[in-house]
Parts: C-alpha cells; structure tokens; sequence
C-alpha cells in the first residue's frame, strides 16, 4: 500500500478546487462589471434557476420572490458551487483534465444561459467564459502543486510531519529556498493568492455595478414633469394616523416588492422606448421625451400582489404620476378582435391584462413618479404600468418596454403560465394592524385598527367579530376612492382573558368578505385575518 500510487489526499484538492473557482467567479464578477452588468455569473444562472423554478414546485411561496429569497438563491448557488468546486479539484487530482473540464462546463453553461436571457447584450457571454477558463487555468495549476508536493508516504526524516514529503518530481520541483517544504508552501501561498484575487475581484466588480451605476445617478437628478389637472387630493380624514396602522400612503421606503428580477433592470430613460404592437391598425412607438411631454396625471392607487396571504403585507398604496395607457392604445387602435394586452419588461417577464380593462374609464396608467419621487429602481424605473383592481402579476409590469395587443388565445404571459389564473381581480379582503397578534393590552379601551380593500369595487364598511359574538360595524375613514384601500377603527372595551379578533368587510356592491380560507394559488388568497390578544 506505502508503494502504490500516490493519494493526494482529499482535503488538498478541493482546497485547489475551492481556490480556482473562486479565482474564476471573482474575475467573472469583475468582468461582468466593466463589460456586462446584466450578466453577472451569479446573476444570470440565479435568474435562470427563478424562471425554471415554478414550474417545478408547486409551492405558493416560490411564487413571492421578496428580498430575503433573492438573498436566499444566491447563498444557495454559491454554496452548490463550492461544493462543486470541491469535487472538482478532487477530480482533476485524481483523473485530470476532468477537474478542468467541469469548471470550463460550467462557465459555458453561464455563457449560454447569459445569451438567452432577455437582457443578453453582445458581450453576455464574456464573464462567465472568463471565470470558466481562468478557473480551469488557475486549477491546472494548484493542483499541479498538490500533487508536487507529494504523498502521504512520509520519508524517515518527515514521519513528524505525514503528508508533506519530498517531491519525486525533481524535474519540475522548485529550487529549495530556506524550507524543507518548498511545494507545500507554494501550494498553500497561491490558493491563498487565487482566492483573494478572486474576492477582491467579486467585490470590484459588484462596486463596479452599484457604485458607479449610472442610471441611479440619472434618477436622482431627475425632476419629474408637473402633473396637469387637479390631483385626487388625499383627504386628511383619509388617514387616523393611529401608531401601527399602515399609513393610507405607503412611503416608497416601506413599499413591497415583488419581482423575478435578481438584479434590477438598469434602464437610461434617454434609451427608454415603449413599442406598441400587434393586433393594432397603427403600430405606436414611445420615447421618454415624448412621454414627458404628455399631460401627464395624479391617481392614487392601491397595488395588490395575488401571493399575499390573509393577514399579509405584500400591498400598498402610492400616489402615481402617469399617462392614461387607453389614450396610447386610442393612437394604435386594437383591431376588433383583440381582447388582451401582453406587457412586456425588458428582462423578459410578462403579465396579460384584459384590453378592456386598460381601455375603460379607471386610471390605468402607464407611470414615471411615485408618491413625488421618480419611479424607484426596484419598482420600475423608468416606466411601469399599474392598473386599479387587478393583482400585480396581470398588471403592473416594471421596467415596461412593449405593449403587445393580442388575443388570450394566443398568447400567454409569465404567471399564467405556471399554474396562475388567467384573471386576476383584486378580492375583498381586510387586515387587523393593531393590535399585533399575540400582543398583550390593558383592559379597558382598546383600539382596534386596520385597512381594507378591494380596489376598483371599493369598500363600504368594515365589521369587527370578537371571540364568537356579534359582527359590529367598526368606523372607517375618508376612503380617497375606490381604487384605493381604507383605514379602518373599533373602540373595544376590552375585558382580560385571552381573546380572538376578526375583521370582515363589505364592499359598494354589497359582496360579504368570505370566511372560506382559500389559498393564494391561482388567483388570490380569501378568508377573514384573525388575531389573538392577550388582555391582562
Ligand atoms: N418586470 C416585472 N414586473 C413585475 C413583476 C416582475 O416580476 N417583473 N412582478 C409583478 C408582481 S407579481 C407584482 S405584485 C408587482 C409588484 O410591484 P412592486 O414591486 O412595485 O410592489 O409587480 C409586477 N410587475
Ligand atoms: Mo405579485
């Protein structure tokens, strides 16, 4: 066994592995950063895995994609790489190039996957062939001093220290300096070097992407057009301003988001155009100064996400600054037979909106300004869409580019196609704010609050159950319209024990907001929130 062919061990080559790969993917970043924003490694894989995901797992939750996921999905690729990174150079120890060969697999696949996503520009592909070959380079090479430096077949004068004997390669051993280990040290020093190369270079060219990124600095000089025509003013009365109820207008800050995009989209609104197509008599093309020339209005509206479970907070409510998308529609003039409007991102995604609904009277618009501000990154800049009454996914698309008007026959868009409903109509629903569940309150007066909504129907009253008696009618405030939700309160003379609150609202065409719990899958979640207090 001492004389059989050498065992490099384990440990050692996947160190190299870990060392090479994270050499590649940090050059790949830096890469990404100079030459290819939109086609970080990382990203573009990340990406490919959120759309190919759904279709996979039937799980409501896949569908949400907050922050915290995104988080999620890319500690999670990086750990997979590690791991595979690990088995790579173990492999190349051991029966190279297959070592290498994985590390160049992998970065072809990045570049393919770069390439066939909707933000691939020409040079899509360099970053992840960057981080592939100088991977595989880089792991060639540290593995070579693994294997250098020799077995764990320790010669008399080592048994001290097993695993670092001489070379039997003089040929290609390095000139012995002051230490008996020479290849050991070398192997150790240029791990080390790879993989702080390749951190350093991850980090530059994330500093690259964010710090210099030119489009914030666009938005932020940006001054919006002023709105014409009177503003749907906020009444005062619209908001009790009782501490821990979402305030009637959501700050941009605390606003929810909700998209597939692992980066978000970076669009120079000089290089922002919105093309409207398809079954229409007059194909119609938008540029940013032609739309900021348009008499462009105030609406406020509350958006909804369909994944937002009973009780959730995967909604809000901003004051839009934007263009009547039926005046844009008027202008292409949908042929009769179309009954569908398939918006479309620039990174790909896609929400099918009934054409009747972005042609009637409610304020469907085509938006620029959010609550005063241009639109957030995050939420669209520098044009989305938002739509009274429907559920995001059927609506509100970000980072709009195209507005293809079609037939719901033929064509379908990003949700519906894994497993959503076709219509996605905002269902009566009501939240308990205040108190928090599990909160526990003096006896006495107690204020109960909360919001409602359903928009573009609107909301006519607000009942509160406590533990099994009576509904009774809580108070609500100044609703700003129908497209928006309303705050609503209950003075309750809380007695102590433990108690079970539930809200229930009625909408302006008399519908009863339903105790049947329904899942968020496929159109929207109902059931009435509940909460448990404490009263002491
Ligand atoms: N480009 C793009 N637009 C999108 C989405 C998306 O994934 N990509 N998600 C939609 C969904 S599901 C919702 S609920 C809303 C959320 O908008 P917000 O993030 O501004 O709150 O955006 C919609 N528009
Ligand atoms: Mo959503």
């Amino acid at each position: 066994m001492t004389d059989a062919p050498r065992s490099p061990g384990v440990v050692a080559p996947a160190a190299a592995g870990v060392a090479a790969v994270a050499l590649g993917a940090g050059l790949g970043e830096l890469v990404s950063g100079i030459f290819a924003p939109a086609a970080s490694p990382f990203a573009v894989i990340g990406g490919a895995l959120i759309d190919a995901a759904p279709s996979w797992a039937k799980d409501a939750a896949i569908a949400l994609f907050g922050t915290a996921d995104k988080v999620a999905l890319l500690v999670g690729i990086g750990i997979v790489l590690l791991i595979v990174a690990g088995v790579a150079g173990w492999l190349e120890a051991r029966k190279a190039p297959w070592g290498r060969v994985i590390v160049l697999a992998l970065g072809a696949v990045g570049a393919v996957v770069a390439m066939t996503r909707a933000e691939a520009s020409t040079l899509s592909w360099l970053p992840s062939v960057v981080a592939g070959v100088t991977g595989a380079a880089a792991l060639m090479w540290l593995v070579r001093l693994v294997l250098r430096r020799g077995p764990a077949r320790a010669t008399p004068q080592e048994s001290a220290a097993p695993g670092v004997a001489e070379s039997d390669t003089p040929d290609a051993a390095p000139p012995v300096l002051s230490s008996a280990r020479p290849d050991r040290r070398s192997f150790l020093i240029w791990s080390g070097v790879a993989t702080g190369v390749g951190v350093a270079a991850a980090f530059a060219g994330s500093a690259l992407r964010a710090g210099s990124r030119s489009v914030t600095v666009i938005r932020d000089v940006l001054t919006l057009p002023r709105a014409t025509g009177t503003a749907p003013a906020v009444p005062a009365s619209a908001d009790f301003g009782i501490d821990g109820l979402a305030p009637v207008i959501t700050p941009n800050a605390d606003f929810y988001r909700i998209d597939t995009a692992l980066i978000a989209p970076q669009i120079d609104p000089a290089d922002w155009s919105l093309r409207i197509h398809g079954d229409v008599e007059q194909e119609v093309t938008l540029t940013w100064d032609e739309l900021v020339a348009l008499p462009l209005g105030e609406s406020v509206t509350t958006l909804a996400c369909v994944s937002n479970p009973v009780g959730g907070d995967l909604i809000g409510t901003a004051v839009w600054l934007g263009y009547p998308i039926r005046e844009l529609l008027a202008r292409a003039k949908p042929t009769a037979d179309a009954d569908m409007v398939l918006s479309r991102s620039i990174d790909g995604f896609t929400a099918s909106t009934p054409l009747d609904v972005l042609t009637d009277e409610r304020d469907a618009v085509l938006a620029i300004g959010m609550n005063g501000q241009p639109l957030p990154i995050e939420h669209g800049f520098p044009v989305r869409m938002v739509v009274p009454g429907l559920y995001g996914y059927v609506s509100a698309t970000k980072w709009v580019t195209e507005l293809e008007v079609t037939r719901f026959d033929k064509a379908t868009a990003y949700w519906t196609d894994r497993g959503w409903s076709e219509e996605g109509p905002v269902k009566l629903q009501s939240r308990i704010d205040v108190p928090r569940g599990r909160q526990s309150v003096p006896a006495g007066e107690t204020v109960i609050a909360g919001v409602a909504w359903q928009q573009h129907v609107g909301v006519s009253g607000v009942e509160v159950q406590i533990d099994e008696g009576a509904w009774q009618q809580a108070e609500l405030a100044t609703p700003i319209s129908d497209d928006t939700w309303v705050q609503w309160r209950f003075v309750w003379d809380a007695v102590p024990g433990d108690h079970t609150v539930r809200s229930r609202a009625t909408s302006r065409t008399g519908e009863v907001q339903t105790d049947v719990q329904r899942a968020v899958v496929p159109s929207g979640a109902t059931g009435h929130h509940e909460i448990t207090i404490s009263v002491s």
